[in-house]
């Protein structure tokens, strides 16, 4: 049985082994779990505390190592990872702005250690990069990751269309490059979304290099469905609506969702319904809190959520949202 929970200012006391987690916030003092947990330096909205712990838990024994900058835990068929590069460390070339060779990096590192363990399908990615915006060598530092990231799923054997990871990519003020990751012995399910055109088709006109990820995968594992929507913006065919319009945006973030939820749902033995996921809203600018948390909480209900502030992928996006389910198998 795995178990996504989130708590509040504490780890959580739940029962059950910690397969691994990310610390969202920006926390007072550096304490810091014994599992892997990827740390989202960004100031959470709307919340009484500073940070907010999430963490996978599991039932059964749990292996973990460290090496290459991973460190990762797993338990049978499953593996959560995260990998924290500095692009300092990495020289690039004329071709090839250090970010760019670190992202490669970084998912060559996650492939090995993934083929090495015997559970080599990716069924979610964490990406998270200092300063997504800025153009330094020419591109926009968000292009430079898509060209690297593609580049190893290339260099190691992998399809960079079709059965692809869910994902998002967030930018964060510095920090390094951080990804942590699901993996799983069996592979999950790519989900796209029929008002999307799939991210690993759009047209050159957002980079030389599209996007290596899917609107969601469908995992099964232990008699339990796992839903992983990835980040989701308004965006209809490739094209960003609502221009400024922070609650247009939402709105329309949120009908995608709708319809990622509709085609996993097609897919599971049982449909997934809105009110059911856990979602994590990035925004923009703090100013639209206010307006995007009205448009969640009428349409969503009483879900769980968590707002923080950090920069979307594309300039003219003002938010984006992500999300997650699961429950049991019918029989
Ligand atoms: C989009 O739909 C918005 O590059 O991994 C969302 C989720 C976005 C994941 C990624 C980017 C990524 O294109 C941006």
């Amino acid at each position: 049985m795995l178990r996504f929970v989130s708590s509040l200012s504490t780890v959580s006391r739940e029962t059950g082994g910690q397969l691994g987690g990310a610390l969202v916030g920006v926390p007072a003092s550096g304490a810091v779990p014994p599992w892997p947990v990827q740390r989202v330096f960004a100031p959470l909205l709307g919340s009484t505390s500073p940070v907010v712990h999430e963490t996978w838990l599991v039932d059964g024994p749990l292996t973990s190592g460290r090496g290459e900058d991973i460190h990762w835990r797993r338990n049978g068929g499953l593996l959560y990872g995260v990998i924290d590069l500095d692009e300092v460390d990495f020289r690039g070339g004329p071709d090839c702005s250090p970010l760019q060779a670190a992202s490669a990096e970084a998912y060559r590192r996650i492939f090995r250690l993934l083929d090495a363990q015997g559970v080599p399908h990716l069924w979610r990615a964490w990406n998270y990069l200092p300063r997504i915006n800025l153009e330094t060598h020419g591109l926009e530092r968000y292009r430079q990751f898509n060209i690297g990231r593609q580049d190893a799923f290339v260099d190691c054997h992998r399809s960079s269309t079709g059965n692809v990871p869910a994902a998002c990519a967030i930018g964060l003020v510095g920090g390094t490059l951080s990804i942590a990751f699901l993996a799983g012995e069996v592979p999950a399910v790519p989900i796209e979304n029929p008002r999307q055109i799939s991210a690993y088709n759009y047209p050159a006109d957002y980079g030389p290099r599209s996007p290596t990820f899917s609107r969601a995968t469908l995992a099964r594992i232990g008699g339990q469905e796992l839903l992983f929507i990835s980040g989701t913006a308004s965006i209809v065919g490739h094209q960003t609506v609502h221009s400024g319009d922070a609650a247009g945006q939402c709105r329309e973030s949120l009908a995608n969702i709708a319809a990622v939820v509709t085609e996993a749902s097609r897919q599971a033995q049982r449909a997934f319904v809105l009110p059911e996921l856990s979602y994590r809203v990035y925004i923009r600018n703090a100013g639209d809190f206010p307006a995007v948390r009205a448009v969640m909480e009428a349409t969503v209900g009483a879900a769980e959520i968590v707002y923080l502030q950090a920069d979307i992928c594309r300039a003219d996006l003002l938010l984006e949202i992500e999300a997650y389910a699961s429950h049991l198998q019918e029989n």
